[in-house]
């Protein structure tokens, strides 16, 4: 078939270096920029064959997020703008990894074993975010999506890709398939919920944000006009000098627990800093002994998460939302009344976010600061008739006016900065606290997380949401055992998914403690 001549010769122009073998992991594809154009290649041919099959648009972004800026990735956009399914990371896989003479007998393998049918027309949005190399793989993922539905959106932010793929395929109810749609529904659902809080002072809309020099600093910028004033950004690493993700960005302040370079904060002053495709966000100030405070995806669950309950006990009987529930990957020593439930599971969004929509709404958040809130279809519908309702007295009506824009607020669709932000100055508005009054909901114990280098770091099996381990054989127990010694201590060990590592976290009353356990359990593990 002509079609597969096609792949055939251009395959030739982006060919795959001999036994180089790459995994989609936890986040898809990502390593050295330098080993991608082949898997970008090979992304677009399937993305094409993905949409081909669920008959709707798929996105592809090339991205390595908070990784060094010499790196890229790419992933793949189901229709509803979620994480693409396993058996499809499994066919990225095979594809990424078949040598250059084997490529075509994959694809056909796909196709036949998912009864594609290559009639159907194909639509495949294309997004990247700010590295040198992503001009020349997003190049390379459209050469692939050889199907004529391609549309390369250019610079984007992972989530707002995301949200444009979903847009697309709801036929615009979840809102504008473009950028500027973006940015329209969620400034005019911030200025509707902190238009009628009284006397925000220019203190309380002031907010520091580290760009992390990546797209998130790009786009916040174009989005600033459309916020009237609502809130006052001071931009720092915007990309125009510094290096992506060095020495600032969402994972560097998140791990090394201190502010990011170039942002000078005054006691007191809010900040928060994006990660390199601007799905992340922490939140951080400065005490008044200069000591370094770090609100990260916990505590922005809490902040959120009490927020809802807020609202929804407003209307009085329970039974409007019986279901609300909270998931987040780390357990909260916060005062979450029983009404929310806790629950944990394996690291990763995706599983989180598949948690999460078993309930009328789900919070999730990664203490990395990935995470954003689901609503069920009920609910919204609920939120929706309530907002509307002339009979629901003033109280519960201003409350559900509250709800409505909060959902037009978040992006459903992953977690996503920008909106994130929003989000949290849109609280903390409504609920008049200060950051330190948000840090204060509940205290952290001190903790310390380690990476180990082994030989294999598969060997090691875990459960229970990945905070026990079930081999090696006794390794369980030396853990326990050492834990055992310490008060208030935990310790998780699990082998990372993205990097070539096992990582250990410890937790205890004392820093010192913390440090010292961490530190026995890495020798236990080595
Ligand atoms: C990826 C995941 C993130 C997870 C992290 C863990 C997505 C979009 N991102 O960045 O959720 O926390 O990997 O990496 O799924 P680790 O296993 O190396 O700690
Ligand atoms: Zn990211």
């Amino acid at each position: 078939m002509a079609q597969f001549e096609e792949v055939s010769q251009k395959s030739a122009v982006h060919p795959k270096p001999v036994g180089l073998v790459l995994q989609y992991g936890t986040a898809g594809f990502r390593t050295n920029s330098k080993q991608l154009d082949h898997v970008m290649f090979r992304m677009g041919l399937l993305a094409t064959l993905r949409s081909k099959k669920t008959k709707a648009t798929i996105g592809v972004m090339v991205t390595a997020s908070h990784n060094p800026e010499e790196d890229n990735g790419v992933k793949l956009v189901d229709p509803m703008g979620e994480m693409v399914t396993p058996a499809w990371e499994g066919y990225a896989t095979q594809l990424a990894n078949a040598e250059q003479e084997e490529l075509l007998t994959a694809l056909k393998d796909i196709i036949e074993r998912e009864t594609i049918s290559m009639a159907q027309e194909a639509s495949v949005f294309v997004g990247k975010d700010t590295r040198p190399s992503s001009d020349s793989l997003s190049q390379a993922v459209l050469d692939g999506v050889h199907a004529l539905g391609g549309h390369n959106y250019g610079l984007v932010t992972t989530p707002q890709l995301h949200y444009m793929v979903c847009c697309q395929n709801t036929q615009g109810r979840y809102g504008e398939a473009t950028v500027k749609g973006y940015y329209r529904k969620l400034s005019q659902a911030f200025i509707q919920l902190t238009k009628n809080v009284p006397n925000r002072t220019d203190d309380q809309k002031a907010l520091l944000v580290d760009g992390a020099n990546g797209i998130g600093a790009l786009k916040v910028c174009e989005m600033e006009t459309y916020l009237k004033n609502e809130l006052q950004l001071s931009l720092f690493n915007d990309g125009s000098s510094g290096k992506l993700n060095h020495l600032c960005g969402a994972d560097y302040v998140k791990v090394q627990q201190r502010a990011p370079k170039g942002v000078e904060m005054t006691a007191g002053e809010r900040c928060c800093s994006y990660d390199g495709d601007a799905d992340r966000i922490v939140y951080y100030y400065s005490g008044s002994a200069g000591r370094f405070h770090l609100l990260d995806g916990d505590k922005i669950a809490t902040l959120i998460s009490t927020y809802l309950k807020e609202l929804l006990s407003r209307h009085t009987h329970s039974s409007v939302f019986p279901d609300t529930h909270t998931h987040m990957r780390s357990v909260l020593t916060s005062p979450l009344s029983s009404q929310v439930i806790v629950r944990c599971t394996k690291t990763g969004v995706k599983h989180l976010h598949h948690a999460a929509q078993e309930f009328d709404i789900g919070v999730y958040f990664e203490a990395n600061g990935h995470g954003t809130v689901l609503f069920s279809k009920a609910a919204e519908e609920k939120i929706q008739k309530l907002a509307q309702d002339s009979n629901t007295n003033d109280e519960r009506r201003r409350a559900a006016l509250l709800l409505q824009n909060t959902v037009n607020l978040i992006n459903q669709t992953v977690g996503d900065a920008i909106s994130d932000m929003l989000l949290i100055e849109a609280v903390l508005a409504i609920r008049g606290m200060t950051v330190q009054q948000w840090d204060a909901i509940y205290t952290d114990l001190p903790n310390r997380q380690l990476k180990v280098k082994v030989a294999d770091r598969r060997v090691i099996d875990t459960t229970d949401a990945e905070r026990r381990t079930v081999s090696p054989a006794g390794l369980q127990e030396a853990i326990d055992s050492r834990v055992k010694k310490y008060r208030q201590a935990r310790s998780f060990v699990r082998p990372s998914g993205t990097e070539d590592v096992v990582r250990v976290y410890a937790e205890a009353d004392t820093q010192e403690s913390a440090d010292a356990l961490a530190h026995e359990v890495s020798l236990a593990v080595y």
